[in-house]
């Protein structure tokens, strides 16, 4: 049994969709996931099994940790584009890191040999420079997936849209309208909320713009509308508490507009991704204050 691992975005979507392609639509065990719950996704993935099998992992950045809960496996293939140094990686482990590549979909592709429309979109949607109305239909789609569905059954839609677009028949998008168009009300929505929430500082010579949320939102929605001299966009969502989990969580995204580099923040923040775009998720609340005493620490 073949097991994959990838993001719960268009690029994680996108590269699971060419891995089967290159294996021809054949089942396999399917987790959307996050690079934070990553390693307890894996844990949980191996419970009562006897024989384990090959895991691929795209899209995910990991640390040592969930190298070795991965390692479980009987081969491991790790495909990623963000920027992390795996460090004590076992033989049976291969991780293929192209910090470089605009989308995990073309590191996928390129290791897997495959030429595809699908990568151009990737690429597209994964650097927030969306030209194609397919690409922006594919974002629009996992954007309106993730707004209408949660937890099992999103897994189900996204998994659904993989096998689709594995096809390369593009078509199957339109089946999406209905669904694109509820999700485009309650953007019209949020991008008006936003404009009247996103609060402004400047921290030396830093430009800094906070959005303040309770929900999972499309950050590059609000981040696109911003002026171009904002060094830094963070949109802080801090999440219900839920029955099981007392310790808050605060979610942290963060965006630029003009090259300032806010991998780094997130870095600080335990988490990741790339200079332009990085987020994470931090077990305390993290206030407006904090954060801006933060990026002077860092950055001045
Ligand atoms: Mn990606």
């Amino acid at each position: 049994m073949i097991t994959v691992m990838t993001h719960t975005d268009s690029d994680g979507i996108i590269s699971l969709a060419l891995f089967l392609k290159k294996m021809q639509s054949i089942r396999v065990r399917t987790y959307f996931t996050t690079p934070v719950q990553l390693r307890d996704m894996i844990c949980q993935s191996v419970r009562g099994k006897r024989s384990m099998g090959e895991l691929y992992i795209f899209d995910l950045a990991g640390e040592n940790k969930a190298i070795y809960a991965a390692a479980i496996y009987d081969k491991v293939i790790w495909i990623d584009h963000h920027q992390w140094e795996p460090q004590h990686v076992p033989e049976h482990v291969k991780v293929v890191i192209d910090k470089n590549a605009k989308s995990a979909a073309h590191v996928v592709a390129d290791f897997f040999e495959l030429s595809s429309p699908l990568v151009e979109l990737a690429d597209q949607i994964d650097t927030n420079a969306v030209k194609d109305e397919l690409a922006e239909k594919i974002r629009e789609t996992v954007g309106a997936l993730r707004y209408a569905y949660y937890g099992r059954e999103l897994n189900e839609k996204f998994k659904k849209l993989a096998y689709e677009l594995a096809t390369e028949e593009l078509g199957v998008l339109d089946n999406y309208s209905d669904l694109r168009k509820d999700y485009g009300v309650w953007i019209e929505k949020l991008k008006e909320e936003a404009k009247q929430k996103i609060k402004y500082y400047t921290v030396e010579n830093i430009k800094v713009a906070v959005f303040e949320a309770t929900e999972h939102i499309p950050v590059y929605l609000i981040s696109n509308e911003l002026p171009d001299d904002v060094d830094i966009f963070t949109v802080i969502i801090h999440m219900p508490p839920k029955e099981r989990r007392r310790t808050p969580i605060t979610k942290l995204e963060f965006r630029t507009r003009t090259d300032k580099n806010v991998l780094k923040i997130a870095e600080f923040y335990g988490g990741g991704g790339h200079r332009q775009a990085s987020g994470a998720s931090v077990r305390d609340i993290i206030t407006v204050p904090e954060l801006l005493n933060t990026i002077q620490l860092i950055y001045t």
